[in-house]
């Protein structure tokens, strides 16, 4: 599938600095250190609703992780996939009577215009279920095979106990995770499963559902199954980062890696699994099911800059849930024209001890509020002292060009353009 248009990354002078994230499996910050490459997958949209904050907000922290590991020096191979078929979009298609596939092809669409216009850097793989189903037949029959899965009226499910280490990636108790599979897309009462938590791999053809002809016979993929057969078709086993929103966690993170420990043998599937903390409005997550939701693209039509939405979403910590306020839109905006004017003055101030502060800032698990903030004070400074000293010739020679450093160094760490 076709990605998205990428927008240029500026290098810094001088080293960058190692990104250190906060990882759900060992519940610590630690160093990602990738072995040159860093490799990433982010689990992508199901292509209905799209784009709201929430989906913003998860999609522009794992843009921050990009461009902090391409400060540091190592090229970023990301892959993200599409939920292109799955039971909420084909529910959706059939309550506004749409065709499924036309729905997910506009909202796909939508999604990319979304992500182009916040300057989010594009995946190098933009891979959907309905062109990875071949894939996905191959390994749910690989698992048939290997004993780690099994029939139940004509579909086909993973069993939970063939996996090395359930569990360590949510840390979760066998009750929450009973609870939270039963919230999210999980059957845990269906009679005749082995486990409760075993999860659908492979759905046998139902009344008016899509399908595909397959050595497994008919029918189509199930959930995890498909994160799993695409991060390693692009990416392989020991990834640095799996991410998404901490409404994955579990199930889906915990059974797309257990998928992939079973199908390679190999284990972790991912160094570091990170999630992003929910976005609300009105003290509510926004989701689809509240029907809360505030969109990228509906802001963009009232006359919204992106560079303020993406300024604003980049205004707290990713991993904290937070509430999306007309507020915080208001104070990016004012941040933004304070930041254009202070990189427009004819003398401002050096900038070089902001550049190491906001690669410190960002390379601690992403503290994106603490770079702004840092931002924030040169351009206050800058402002305060272009009043006050009329005339050129403020600072000395020799520190190089603080503004052009300032845009440069707001464009590459936070893709905001002045
Ligand atoms: N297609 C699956 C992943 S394979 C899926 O969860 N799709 S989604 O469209 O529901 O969500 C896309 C991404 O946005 C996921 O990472 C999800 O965790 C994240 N997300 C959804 N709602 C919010 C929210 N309110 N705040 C932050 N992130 C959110
Ligand atoms: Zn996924």
């Amino acid at each position: 599938m076709r990605p998205w248009p990428a927008t240029p990354v500026p290098s810094l002078p001088g080293p960058g600095v190692p990104l250190r994230l906060f990882d759900t499996a060992s519940g610590a910050v630690g160093p990602t250190a990738p072995e040159g490459t860093a490799r990433m997958f982010v689990c992508g949209i199901t292509p209905y609703d799209a784009t709201h904050l929430g989906h913003a907000a998860t999609y522009l922290a794992f843009d921050m992780a990009q461009r902090v590991w391409r400060d540091a020096g190592h090229p970023v191979r990301y892959v993200q996939n599409v939920t292109d078929v799955d039971d909420p979009l084909l529910e959706r298609a059939a309550a506004i009577g749409q065709d499924w596939a036309a729905l997910a092809a506009s909202e796909i669409d939508l999604f990319r215009d979304d992500m182009a216009a916040l300057r989010v850097l594009p995946p190098d793989e933009y891979v959907g279920v309905v062109e990875s189903v071949g894939d996905v037949v191959g390994a749910v029959a690989q698992l048939l095979a290997d004993g780690a899965a099994y029939w139940l009226d004509g579909d086909v499910y993973f069993r939970v106990s063939a996996a090395r280490d359930f569990g360590y990636e949510s840390g979760c108790d066998a009750a929450t995770m009973t609870e939270l599979f039963a919230q999210r897309g999980g059957d845990p009462d269906r009679p005749g499963k082995r486990d409760p938590l075993d999860s659908l791999l492979w759905r046998g053809p139902r009344p008016g559902e899509p399908r595909w002809d397959t050595e497994l016979g008919r029918g189509r993929p199930g959930w995890h199954i498909e994160c799993a057969v695409i991060a390693l078709r692009h990416l392989g086993m020991g990834i640095d980062v799996q991410g998404g929103g901490s409404d994955l966690i579990f199930p889906h993170h915990e059974h797309s890696a257990a998928l992939a420990e079973a199908l390679t043998g190999a284990h972790p599937f991912a160094r570091h699994y990170v999630h992003t903390g929910m976005i609300g409005l009105d003290g509510e997550k926004m989701s689809k099911s509240r029907g809360n939701l505030v969109f990228v693209s509906k802001l963009r039509e009232a006359g919204v800059e992106p560079m303020a939405i993406r300024l604003a979403l980049l205004d707290g910590h990713y991993r904290a849930d937070r509430e999306w306020t007309d507020a915080a839109l208001v104070r990016a905006g004012e941040r933004l024209a304070r930041w254009r004017a202070a990189v427009r003055l004819p003398d401002p101030p050096d900038a070089r001890a902001l550049l190491a502060e906001m690669r410190d800032r960002l390379a601690d698990d992403l503290d994106t509020a603490g770079a702004l903030d840092a931002v924030d004070q040169w351009a206050v400074a800058a402002l305060a002292s272009g009043s006050a000293v009329a005339g050129p010739g403020a600072s000395g020679a020799g520190d190089g060009d603080p503004a052009a450093l300032v845009r440069d160094l707001v464009d590459g760490l936070l893709g905001v353009r002045l």
